[in-house]
């Protein structure tokens, strides 16, 4: 590690997770289809918070004490729910000064296992510019958790994750070689990145369901200027 430089290192789905040291590191929660930028888009319109559970059983209790229960499997809403996993499910008419429970096939588990971190830090593109901003000049370790699919990796949480490090250099010194191939999709991606990211598997998915809007909107760089982070059991904004 250069001196005054802390390390960043990117795990590329929950299954790695015990390969890192979460204690003394803050982790930034990536899982760009489409779970952290519809947490990012709920709480920039005006949601009090978001608390991620991983069973549909947990969700529904939540949604029974009055919170607004969001519940997704294998990309669509589960029905009885409140809301799914889109990020046009949460506009502000909808979730201001609300609650909300959400459940999904991989996001909300991944960053529950986040919870040993120092502090987790929720990222989109939705929010990139402003999380970067708030990780300069941090002391501690960082890691990048790509929620992937299912136990597996997903490009755009990893092509996410080489934008991130790229945008730190001048603060981190990336480790590890998950590091290295994220930072190397990042810039073969250019310069058309969306079209590039048309092969993602998941992307896919989400087009077979006709959820094109979802997969463009969730690629929109700094739509919002909000850096949401883990507290206690939810995500919330600090000091609002
Ligand atoms: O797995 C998840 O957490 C979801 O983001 C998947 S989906 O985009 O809602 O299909």
């Amino acid at each position: 590690m250069i001196a005054g430089k802390s390390n960043v290192s990117v795990c590329l789905s929950p299954m790695l997770s015990e390969n890192y040291s979460l204690t003394d590191s803050k982790a930034v929660i990536i899982d760009i289809l489409r779970a952290t930028s519809c947490w990012v888009t709920a709480l920039a319109n005006g949601a009090v918070s978001v608390h991620p559970v991983s069973t549909l059983d947990e969700c529904q209790n939540f949604m029974d004490s009055g919170y607004i229960g969001a519940a997704e499997r294998q990309g669509k809403q589960v029905e009885g729910f409140d809301a799914g996993n889109s990020p046009f499910d949460f506009p502000a008419k909808k979730v201001i000064g609300k609650k909300i429970a959400a459940t999904t096939t991989n996001g909300s588990r991944a960053i529950r296992g986040l919870m040993p971190a120092k502090e987790v830090i929720v990222g989109s593109f939705l929010n990139f510019s402003a999380v970067a901003r708030y990780l300069e000049n941090i002391e501690n370790k960082l890691v990048l958790t790509c929620s992937g699919w299912e136990g597996g990796i997903s490009l755009e949480d990893m092509i996410f994750a080489g934008a991130m490090l790229e945008r730190l250099e001048r603060y981190y010194m990336p480790s590890g070689d998950a590091a290295v191939i994220c930072l190397e999709l990042w810039k073969s991606a250019q310069p058309d990145i969306r079209t590039w990211l048309r092969r993602s598997s998941h992307v896919q998915r989400l087009l077979k369901l006709g959820l094109e809007k979802d997969v463009d909107y969730c690629f929109t760089m700094d739509l919002f200027n909000i850096v949401p982070v883990l507290a206690g059991d939810e995500i919330v904004i600090p000091n609002k």
